[in-house]
């Protein structure tokens, strides 16, 4: 019973911590333009380059509407 129980614990904590260095790693991606936050700025930034190969945040190839969908998950978080 004991045994059982801790190894729960243990593998929910390990789901939490990569859940949060993923988190952390999309937040670094979606600021652009590296002013320390994620805003409509670095929306702008990606719009103006629609069709280029950077800045490309979900490795992708081409930056697309989908880069801009990942900008905007990222605002306010
Ligand atoms: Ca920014
Ligand atoms: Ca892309």
């Amino acid at each position: 019973m004991h045994y059982s129980s801790f190894s729960f614990s243990a593998s929910y904590d390990s789901t939490l911590i990569l859940w949060d260095i993923t988190s952390y790693r999309t937040q670094i991606l979606a600021d652009v333009n590296e002013d320390g936050t994620v805003n409509v700025l670095d929306m702008q930034r990606v719009a103006s380059r629609l069709g280029e190969a950077s800045p490309d945040l979900n490795g992708d190839g081409v930056v697309n509407i989908l880069d801009l969908t990942l900008i905007a998950n990222q605002i306010g978080n």
